[in-house]
């Protein structure tokens, strides 16, 4: 079934934040942020923006009536800065005006006095002044001190992985309505609609009930609005509650840029130790997190990180520990990935290194220690499947060995020109880690001629949950997909959500839609069994047609419904789901937190012109773990987004901010994003089809993130190419890797560790 949206989409007609009719009278906002990364405000001067025509008012700290915070696991962030500034783009003030040009003509009449203190951009810098969001959190497996000893081989090192920016294509913002008996409409581009509710609540001082998130659907997400959409509703609620005006505020594209957290880098620290054969016996890590001002969501990111430190591989010991670290640098956030890729790509360096002095072939040492079903990750949970069957697949479907043979051919004919293939394994772990979050609510509605509304807790960002949430509907009712429509989500309709987020979206909220769906039809089937003598088991549906033990009856589905009506029976259902089985101690760090993994494998291919330094990505082929996929379509677009948007965050977006914390890479100019000619000519996608029960919707597999960590292989696959060229190049472990980066290594001098390990090995 093709996207629901599509053609609205390519019409022009579906309905973002800014498609909302704006009201006569709605007043326009915008930020004043500070403009240093830290100091005391000594003074704040608006005359001259309160004297611009049309400005309204500007609000600040001391306007608001509720608390100043918008914390959400930790409450350490205010809203608008009041002693202290935190990060360069922190909000300071609000201009309200009755029109934009004149609120952002106000903004740059500001004037701030800020007493400057020690500014911190560097993670490791941070944790050795205890600079830290929450205590250090350390995984266990085995014994890593007892196992040195029996390691043949060990290496250490280090890495440092740069954050992304998000770049949803639609910017943050809300737009907010007054409305009768003190209360507001929020409508917000947000992947968490309750987190917007509680926030106003908070700022308000008012009750979560008074407010209704209504949320169409999003230029896209990626992590970027799961908290963070929360400012920007949270101020245009709080001056359109004070002036009982209609209030909004979309942010312009380096606003967005300079205001908001991006992915976390991190700084890590490895030891790994191998037998003889190659076998990983053990393996240390430490994590340094750069989670920016505040905690926003940095102490899940970080749990997540942990989680996927290993990444599809089995290591009997390990130890590692991971460090949030305050920096003066926008709190960073959730992104596609949530920590876990970090966590990959140290793992896959420390591999590497391996693979490099001892001059074996990294894939080998890949595919000696993947994991098998019944062995165990750090966190006690026991693989339920291995990840050696989308590898085995993809190296013969692909036929590995004729391309390797084909790259070793070029190498040896091409002087400038060198390639580089890399394998990338994947495993992630399908549910929120905090097992609390793991449940959401559908609510369907029959309507008395046979068609069906229903509303979720779901957001549709462009990952196509909405249509995956229909195609539930459709099956269990065995109607045709005109008759249901997938409503906006609201908070007035379905509450409690936890965001769109985790990759767990359609499996939470179509699972909620099955059990409603369900209820439904059990009372149908009642009712048709009564009416044809037989038990509710003997009824079924079929394309619309009421069967009675198999066989056609006179009843259609229409008049079923029409039937049920007459009878007064309920035609409505709110369905709650909460993943069963899912569970974890956070003392011990051991539990069963996900309720199923996803696995996958890429080889990636990559050309570099070793005299520009310039570079090429040019195959990906993968095998990918669907389960039993519900919208082949729709997956494919999800690895095939994920998979370039990976290649992105490895090779060309580099984040900057200087030593005074402000941002420099803060537009499109300055930060390089991936185009139409980064995008691999080949990306091939064999879908892996397993029977294995699981407790994805339809046993249909999560797709939204893990795709996104193929990506790493483009990494390697440089590096690769550069070994080709220079055996001993020194390649330290940092990204991206930017063709600079790569003329660097390229014409580095010869790396003595390698280089006399391997004159040992000789
Ligand atoms: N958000 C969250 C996430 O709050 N918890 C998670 O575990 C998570 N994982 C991935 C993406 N977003
Ligand atoms: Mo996300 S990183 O699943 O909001």
């Amino acid at each position: 079934m093709k996207n629901i949206d599509s053609n609205t989409h390519v019409s022009g007609t579906s309905v973002y934040l800014d498609d909302v009719p704006v009201m006569n009278g709605t007043l326009f906002g915008a930020a004043f942020e500070s403009p240093s990364a830290h100091g005391v405000i000594r003074e704040l001067i608006l005359d001259d923006a309160l004297r611009i025509p049309g400005v309204v008012r500007v609000f600040t700290a001391a306007d608001i009536p509720g608390q100043n915070e918008i914390g959400g696991i930790i409450k350490d962030e205010p809203l608008l800065a009041d002693t202290h500034v935190h990060f360069c783009g922190m909000p300071v003030a609000f201009v309200v005006a009755r029109t934009r040009e004149a609120a952002r003509a106000a903004v740059k009449k500001i004037r701030i006095r800020i007493d400057a203190l020690p500014v911190i951009t560097d993670p490791r810098e941070a944790q050795a002044k205890g600079e830290l969001i929450i205590p250090p959190r350390t995984f266990r497996q085995g014994d890593t001190d007892l196992a040195w000893p029996q390691c043949t081989h060990i290496f250490t090192g280090n890495a440092d992985i740069n954050g992304q920016e998000h770049l949803y294509i639609e910017t943050q913002g809300a737009y907010v309505i007054p409305q009768e008996h003190n209360s507001l409409r929020i409508y917000s581009s947000t992947q968490g609609p309750t987190a917007v509710q509680r926030v106003v609540a908070a700022i308000t001082g008012a009750s979560m009930h008074q407010f209704e998130v209504i949320v169409t659907r999003l230029g896209g997400g990626f992590g970027g609005k799961e908290d963070q959409a929360n400012t920007w509703a949270a101020l245009c609620a709080l001056a359109a509650w004070i002036l009982k005006k209609p209030v909004k505020y979309a942010l312009h594209r380096m606003e967005d840029m300079a205001m908001t957290g991006k992915r976390h880098p991190y700084a890590a620290d490895f030891k790994i130790g191998l037998d003889k054969d190659l076998k990983i016996l053990a393996y240390e890590v430490s994590f340094f997190q750069n989670a920016g001002a505040s905690a926003d969501l940095s102490p899940a990111v970080l749990a997540r990180t942990l989680f996927h430190c290993t990444n599809a591989y089995y290591i009997p010991h390990v130890k590692a520990t991971a460090w949030s670290c305050r920096t003066h640098l926008p709190p960073n956030t959730a992104f596609r990935g949530f920590g876990g890729p970090q966590g990959m790509f140290v793992i896959e360096a420390a591999i590497a290194k391996a693979a490099r002095v001892l001059q074996v072939d990294a894939a080998l040492i890949q595919k000696t220690n993947l994991i098998a079903t019944g062995q165990t990750f750090p966190y006690g949970q026991i693989a339920a499947s291995e990840a050696g069957t989308c590898w085995d697949k993809a190296e013969t479907l692909y036929d590995v060995v004729e391309q390797q043979r084909k790259v070793q051919l070029f190498n040896t004919e091409n002087k400038l020109l060198k390639k580089g293939i890399a394998f990338m394994p994947i495993c992630f772990g399908i549910s929120f880690t905090n097992t609390m979050m793991n449940n959401a609510r559908s609510l369907v509605h029959v309507y008395s001629d046979g068609s069906v509304g229903i509303s979720t807790g779901a957001v549709e960002m462009g990952q196509g949950v909405n249509t995956k949430i229909l195609q539930v509907a459709a099956q269990t009712f065995s109607i045709p997909a005109n008759k249901i429509k997938l409503n906006h989500t609201s908070t007035y309709t379905i509450a409690n959500t936890s965001p769109s987020a985790a990759s767990a979206t359609a499996d939470l909220n179509g699972k909620a839609t099955l059990i409603a769906c369900n209820a439904i039809l059990d009372r149908l089937k009642q009712l048709a069994a009564e009416a044809f003598h037989v038990t509710p088991a003997d009824i079924t549906l079929e394309n619309g047609h009421v069967l009675v033990n198999q066989q056609p009856s006179s009843w259609n589905w229409q008049q079923l419904v029409t039937t049920a009506f007459a009878q007064r029976i309920n035609l409505s259902e709110h369905g709650h789901y909460a993943t069963p089985e899912i569970h974890y101690d956070a003392v011990k760090e051991k539990g069963h937190p996900f309720a199923y993994h996803v696995y996958g494998t890429a080889i990636l291919e990559a050309t570099v012109d070793c005299l520009r330094g310039t570079y090429t990505i040019d195959t990906v082929k993968v095998v990918h773990d669907f389960g039993n996929s519900m919208n082949t379509d729709i997956d494919r677009g999800q690895i095939e987004g994920g998979i370039v948007q990976g290649i992105g965050w490895m090779t060309l977006e580099e984040v900057i901010y200087d030593r005074e914390g402000k941002l420099r890479s803060n537009a499109l100019s300055t930060y390089k994003v991936p185009d139409i000619y980064a995008v691999p000519k080949t990306i091939a996608i064999d879908a892996l089809q397993t029977t294995r029960d699981n407790l994805a919707v339809f046993r249909s597999k999560a797709v939204g993130e893990p795709p996104l960590m193929y990506g790493i292989g483009a990494w390697f696959a440089l590096h690769n190419a550069i070994r080709a060229f220079h055996p001993h190049a020194d390649i330290p472990f940092i990204t991206p890797m930017t063709p600079e980066k790569v003329l660097l290594a390229l014409y580095s001098k010869t790396n003595t560790e390698t280089n006399q390990q391997h004159a040992e090995t000789v």
